[in-house]
């Protein structure tokens, strides 16, 4: 455990990447402004998956050599590995999957995994994958009722799209999504050479753990990168209201570290290994109509925060639907990185 966590707990600094078909929304959909973090578009603006599809695929076009962009910048800011979205909620697949036809193969004949994992290598940055285990567009995923998964007390937007869709009951199959979930993350973890981290997302009570047969998902993808290390977020999502609340979830057989979201413990987490995952703006995939960005020096005292306290930091950015970074978040990752040389730490 200590050997595999080595280079992860003298990182400190990481980028997070979320990219998705969401990204092309940019936080609206037909014209009209959607409330909440833009990557849950679908869901927060009651969008029928079909109908998603239908809508986002023409609009995600990504632009070559868009990875190297991405690496390089990561690498001049100082981070030290870059976890990006394999697959977000809404079920489409950056790799080349075998087992969904909602992947970026079909959708742009490119593997943008391997793109990605190619570029983050190149700089010499170790190289994550964040993977949702939430799927709103496979057919068979039983949740799609999400009050019953992703919001355990009824939601306030929980109406309309699946609970009236007449097939639904009929397809909801929790065996084959766990079937689906177990090829499509161990064809992530046989195919692209070492992968440094699994960011699984995520687990809450009702869904947690052996719904999605996590003993043998943590064990496969074991077997697959002996050296990999794995938060605990498939057992319970935590630590995002209440940082210290995911320590009552936390032990080593349940993930390797845990993730308070969008906030720095006050106290640090004694005795386990933690990693602040944070966004410079408020939202995680990108949106045009988000400009409530932090500072430079906001973002710099968060890190330094983060890792005064042992913790990793890792920085979030939501590219276009073409890959490119906005200005805002590569001028500030640009800075922090300036600042890291000034003070020596990079
Ligand atoms: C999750 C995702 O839903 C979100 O889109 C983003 O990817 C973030 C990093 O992770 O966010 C969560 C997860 C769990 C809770 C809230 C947000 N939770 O348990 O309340």
């Amino acid at each position: 455990f200590d050997a595999r966590m080595r280079w992860w707990r003298e990182a400190r600094f990481g980028m997070f990447v979320h990219w998705g078909l969401y990204s092309g929304a940019a936080g609206r959909w037909n014209g009209e402004p959607i409330k909440g973090s833009a990557e849950w578009i679908q869901r927060n603006a009651h969008v029928p998956t079909d109908e998603y599809a239908r809508q986002m695929l023409p609009l995600f076009k990504p632009k070559p050599g868009f990875a190297r962009e991405w690496a390089r910048l990561a690498k001049d800011a100082g981070a030290k590995y870059l976890v990006f979205t394999s697959k977000h909620h809404e079920g489409f697949a950056l790799h080349d999957s075998a087992v969904t036809r909602f992947d970026a193969k079909d959708a742009v004949d490119r593997d943008l995994v391997r793109e990605i994992v190619d570029a983050a290598r190149a700089e010499g940055l170790k190289v994550g994958l964040y993977h949702s285990v939430i799927d709103w567009h496979h057919p068979a995923y039983p949740y799609r009722d999400f009050a019953r998964l992703e919001h355990p007390l009824p939601h306030p937007l929980e109406k309309a799209t699946d609970r009236d869709d007449p097939g639904y009951a009929q397809r909801a199959n929790l065996k084959a999504y766990q079937d689906f979930l177990q090829a499509q993350v161990r064809e992530l973890v046989e195919q692209y050479g070492p992968i440094d981290v699994l960011w699984w997302d995520y687990s809450n009570p009702g869904a947690e753990g052996e719904t999605w047969r996590a003993g043998e998902l943590m064990t496969m993808v074991r077997a697959a990168q002996p050296g990999i290390v794995m938060n605990n977020r498939l057992y319970r999502s935590l630590g995002y209201d209440d940082p210290q609340g995911s320590l009552r979830w936390f032990d080593r057989a349940h993930g390797d570290f845990t993730t308070p979201e969008q906030a720095i413990p006050a106290q640090g987490m004694a005795g386990v290994d933690w990693e602040a995952c944070m966004t410079m703006n408020g939202t995680w995939g990108y949106s045009a109509l988000d400009d409530q960005w932090k500072s430079t020096r906001e973002l710099v005292r968060n890190l330094v925060d983060t890792a005064s306290k042992g913790g990793n930091f890792l920085l979030n950015i939501g590219p276009e639907a073409d890959g490119s970074v906005p200005t805002a978040s590569a001028t500030r990752l640009e800075q922090i990185g300036a600042w890291l040389r000034r003070n020596g730490e990079s």
